[in-house]
Order: C-alpha cells, then sequence, then structure tokens
C-alpha cells in the first residue's frame, strides 16, 4: 500500500463474472482474514482493518477472525457503519482507496466514487496487491469445455444468437458484452467446470449484429468445440484478450452491457465515445423461460433424482432402526451416492444441509465432519441437495421425523406443509410476480405468530446455478419480475427455532398456461419434484380436506412416477411413504 501510495485497500469476495459460488482461486479475502463466509469484504489502512458481513456470518465470522487484528462489522446492526462511510471517515482528504477492479461491478464503483468524491477521495481500481503476496494461491481451474447438446439445450446457439441481436437492435445496440457466466453458459450452449458444483466455463462474450466473440482460455476448447461454435459464427479468443477487444471498439459505437455484473475495469475500458447502454442481461428472460424441451428433460431428470431421494430415505430408515451409527455427513454423502449412482448425475448442485435436531434451525448449516452431530432415532432431520444433470437441476428439501415427534414439531412441521400446498395450488392472472404470492406460503404461520426470514423460493438454471433469477417469490420490492410460462421456481417455506428445530420443505415448480377468463389469462404451478413428503409428523386436524387431497393426489403421481426406476423392496417401502392420509383414520 506504501509502495502504491494507497491510503485504503478493499479486498472484496467475488471473482471478474460475480459468481455465486467461487472457485477457490478467488477467495482472497478469505486468505486474507481468515473468514471463510460466502460474502464478506476487506478494508486495509495502515494501522487497522476491518470486516463487513452479514447476519448469516456474525458468530463464525468472530470466531474465525480471532488474532487476526480485524474487526468485524455486522451489516445492518444499529450504530455500525457502512462500509464506504467508514473509509470517507478514516480516509484523509484527497487520499486514495484501491482494490482489483475486476472484483466489482461497474455499479459499485459508480457508488463508492460518488461517495468517496465527497472528500475528493480517489478510487483506483487497477491495483491488485493480493496476487503478488499469496504464495500458495490454488491454480485457476483447467478443466474442459464441453458443448451443451442440442436435445438438452432445445435451441442452437444460432438461434439464441438471433433473438438476442432482435433484442440488441430494439435497444438500437451493436455490440453487446456479457460478463456473467451463467448467461454466456447458456447463450454459447456452453458448459465447464470452473465453479464448485456449477457447470461454468470462465469466459467474457461480445454479441456483434455479424459475428460474437468468446474469450476463455483456449486449452479449455476442444477442436470439436471449437468447430462446432464456429459453424454458429462464434470464435474464440483468449480470455485476458476481452480488455484489448473492448478498448478497441469503434468510437461512437452503442455498447450494450449490464452495470450490475459487468466489472468496473473492463466498464472502464470502453473507448470514451462509446455509448453505453445500461440494462439487465438480454439473455436472462430467455434463459429464465425454459423451452419445451427443457421442461421435458428436467420432468424425467426428477424421476432419477427422486429415485436417489427414495433410496437415501430408505437406507437412512433402515440404519437408525438396526442402531448404526450415522452422522450428518455420512447422511449427506450417501445421498451424494445414491444420486451419482445414475450415470446422468455429474454433480451435486450445492453442498448438501444435512441437518439434525438444532442444527436444522440454522438456515445455511453445512455440516464438518469434525464436528457434526449423530442422528438418533428421535427428533427432526432436515435435507436440502440436490443434483446436477444435462437434463436439469435439482434442489428439494424434506424434513424428516427419525422418532416420534413433539406436538410442537407436528404443529410447526404441518403449518409449514399448509404453505407449500398452498402457494403450490394457486392460480394467478398473467403480470402476477413472486411478491404478490409469497405470502400464501407464510400465512398459516403468520396465524400461529411465526415467520421465516428467507425468501419462499428462487428460479433455479437448467445444468447451471442452483439459484437463477430474475424471478422469484419472496416478500422483497425486488421480487417483481412477472412468473412467465417455462419459468421454474422452488417452494421452500420453513419454520426455524433456535436449540431446538428447523423445518423446511421445498418443491421445484414450473409455471404453466391454465386458461384465458374474462379477466385475462391466468397461470399456475406444476410441481415437478418427485418424493414423498413425510406424513409421520403430520397433526391431521390442522389440514382441510382440500390440502390433504393436494397431499395424496401428489404422493399417487411420486408413486406411479417413481415406481419403474425402483427394485420391488424399494416400490413396497415407497407405497408404504405415499400411502393416502385420512383425517378419520385414527378415530
Ligand atoms: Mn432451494
Amino acid at each position: 500500500m506504501v509502495h502504491e501510495k494507497l491510503d485504503a485497500y478493499i479486498v472484496p469476495s467475488a471473482d471478474p463474472h460475480q459468481t455465486e459460488y467461487t472457485h477457490p482461486h478467488w477467495r482472497s479475502r478469505a486468505w486474507l482474514s481468515g473468514f471463510t463466509g460466502s460474502v464478506g469484504t476487506v478494508v486495509v489502512l495502515q494501522d487497522e482493518a476491518g470486516l463487513w458481513t452479514d447476519g448469516r456470518y456474525f458468530i463464525q465470522a468472530d470466531r474465525e477472525l480471532q488474532g487476526s487484528e480485524i474487526d468485524l462489522f455486522k451489516m445492518n446492526m444499529p450504530g455500525v457503519p457502512e462500509l464506504i462511510d467508514w473509509l470517507v471517515e478514516k480516509v484523509p482528504q484527497g487520499g486514495v482507496v484501491g482494490l482489483d477492479g475486476r472484483l466489482i461491478t461497474a455499479s459499485q464503483a459508480k457508488k463508492w466514487r460518488s461517495r468517496l468524491g465527497e472528500k475528493t477521495i480517489r478510487l483506483v481500481c487497477d491495483v491488485d496487491l493480493v496476487e503478488p503476496l499469496w504464495m500458495d494461491r490454488p491454480a485457476l481451474p483447467a478443466a474442459p469445455a464441453k458443448m451443451h447438446a442440442i436435445e438438452f439445450a432445445g435451441c442452437s446457439v444460432a438461434d439464441k444468437l438471433g433473438k438476442i441481436r432482435e433484442a440488441m437492435a430494439e435497444r438500437a445496440a451493436e455490440t453487446y458484452l456479457l460478463s456473467s457466466l451463467y448467461d454466456i453458459a447458456w447463450l454459447f450452449n456452453i458448459r465447464g467446470n470452473d465453479t464448485p458444483h456449477t457447470p461454468l466455463l470462465t469466459a467474457y462474450a461480445l454479441v456483434e449484429m455479424e459475428s460474437a466473440m468468446l474469450f476463455t482460455d483456449e486449452q479449455k476448447i476442444s477442436t470439436s468445440v471449437r468447430s462446432s461454435l464456429s459453424e454458429s459464427g462464434v470464435e474464440i479468443k483468449s480470455y485476458e484478450s476481452v480488455f484489448a477487444s473492448v478498448e478497441n471498439l469503434p468510437e461512437s459505437c452503442a455498447v450494450y452491457l449490464c452495470e450490475d455484473r459487468v466489472s468496473t475495469r473492463l466498464r472502464q475500458s470502453i473507448p470514451t465515445g462509446c455509448r453505453v447502454i445500461d440494462g439487465k442481461d438480454l439473455t436472462e428472460l430467455p434463459k429464465a423461460r425454459k423451452n419445451p424441451t427443457e421442461i421435458k428433460n428436467w420432468v424425467k431428470v426428477h424421476e432419477l433424482d427422486g429415485a436417489a431421494m427414495v433410496r437415501f430415505w430408505k437406507w437412512q430408515e433402515k440404519a437408525l432402526a438396526n442402531g448404526e451409527s450415522i452422522s450428518e455427513c455420512d447422511a449427506a454423502d450417501k445421498l451424494e451416492a445414491f444420486r451419482r449412482a445414475s450415470p446422468e448425475c455429474l454433480d451435486i448442485s450445492f453442498t448438501s444441509i444435512s441437518a439434525y435436531g438444532p442444527n436444522g434451525a440454522i438456515v445455511h448449516y453445512a455440516p464438518r465432519p469434525e464436528i457434526c452431530a449423530k442422528l438418533l432415532p428421535q427428533g427432526l432431520y432436515l435435507i436440502d441437495s440436490g443434483g446436477q444433470y444435462e437434463g436439469g437441476t435439482t434442489d428439494i428439501t424434506r424434513t424428516i421425523a427419525l422418532g416420534e415427534p413433539t406436538d410442537g414439531e407436528r404443529t410447526d412441521y404441518t403449518l409449514v406443509l399448509k404453505g407449500l400446498i398452498n402457494l403450490s395450488s394457486a392460480r394467478f392472472p398473467k403480470g402476477t410476480a413472486g411478491n404478490n404470492l409469497d405470502v400464501l406460503a407464510r400465512q398459516f404461520l403468520w396465524e400461529h405468530g411465526m415467520d421465516y426470514a428467507h425468501g419462499t423460493g428462487h428460479g433455479v438454471g437448467y445444468y447451471l446455478n442452483v439459484h437463477e433469477g430474475p424471478q422469484n417469490l419472496s416478500q422483497s420490492k425486488r421480487s417483481d419480475t412477472p412468473l412467465e410460462p417455462g419459468m421454474v421456481v422452488t417452494i421452500e417455506p420453513g419454520i426455524y427455532k433456535e436449540n431446538r428445530h428447523g423445518i423446511r420443505i421445498e418443491n421445484m415448480v414450473v409455471v404453466v398456461d391454465d386458461g384465458e377468463t374474462e379477466s385475462g389469462a391466468f397461470y399456475r404451478f406444476d410441481t415437478i419434484t418427485l418424493c414423498p413428503i413425510d406424513t409421520a409428523p403430520l397433526k391431521l386436524d390442522l389440514l382441510v380436506q382440500a390440502e390433504i387431497d393436494w397431499l395424496n393426489e401428489y404422493h399417487r403421481m411420486v408413486y406411479d412416477r417413481l415406481s419403474p426406476h425402483l427394485s420391488s423392496e424399494e416400490r413396497d417401502w415407497l407405497a408404504g411413504k405415499t400411502q393416502p392420509v385420512s383425517k378419520f383414520e385414527h378415530t
């Protein structure tokens, strides 16, 4: 910092593409601070340093920062300054703040620059102090890229480029600069292996009216991938050369990009004579509206995924009955093995949340082999997991009673299920967004004075990231993207009682047409997840007949669709789990 004449240096926790799950190569904030959570930014001054993270990580950050001389700043807590306000206070008038401008977005840099400017502090975005200091830095991944075949993608690269060019023309854009790896993977029907549990290829792209360029590590591109892309008019260039290509854009060229995704470094490389049009990535909505081929494949994939869940649940039940010792990690590993037993499953889609008893109340709990809990034949067990298949990504949560549930567990479990059923059964007019529907999953909990501190559901990528926008289901004002046919979301209400239990039930659903009335077009959800929902912890008195009908109907579908994939012993077990329930069976 002294050498670079910096008063402060910022180390964010991002890669150059704002990818949700980053490769270890990009975890420089964790390397510097010792804090390993997914969200956090370190600011270093000459004689002090701070780390900002959110409520999910206060306890972990406090522990991991011990002895580091880095102070913890708990974001959004009363009296805790925001990072930028703290900087403005600490850095002298006319001072200089540095960072690696590849790691923050153009819009973030714009906000910081204007705030720092109030005290004539400069933000310098081309200083990488980490690279020369991080000696044992993990190498960038080198796994080869592959095409996502048309029988999975359902739409050719040429057709996708055609649609994107139409959207560019509507916005009078001549060049479109992309840096989101999800959007690049979708647009070019290409997949890599550069991020944990997400088949992404690290790349940038420039789409012009007559040509398209993909900037990536050329070592990862085989002759067949190169020729396949070339047939669609896509040229491969080296990853780093994106900066030169952008710098050499003709003056007065109209460049479309998303400033919430593109890094400030790349944004600054655009010649000043160019007209920059900032907007959402043009790929975002076409990627979110899954085509019929994608939906058809995804529905099939859920049969494989559901069969793996059935085998897992059956194994766990038997192992516990036999008094075997199973830890949360053993259970997660076993489920992964059941998924990977089908050759179509290429990876899990995220680190499983395998949480027993009170651990279920920690929403982002990830068990660690050294300290994870042992499962006992009592209490609730929560398993949130998913798989990566070329025909779609899955995300499913089930909460299972390992023994006789308590009255409180039964009430909470039943209220969560009522929310899932209520929202899954919704019929809604065209134009309805997630924040109009979210309450349907919460209303029964609210009646009992309970709530959950997370969204009700998120979009899901197709052999891509398990979390995908722009649509989602939540209370947030930002959850305002209208749901459209072909969009896939999760529905995952829950309830979390600290030191007692956590409950969440999650299915994936697809938005489908549901007829035209005098009020216009209506839509509904079709559930595509196939796995029994534990009926043992239900309090049937709390369910109305329509909810019982929904559950029995769902279980009939689960049995019919999964049984062809199962052995006769597994089928018998599934028949028991999907047995119809009735309000009067216990009288
Ligand atoms: Mn989910």
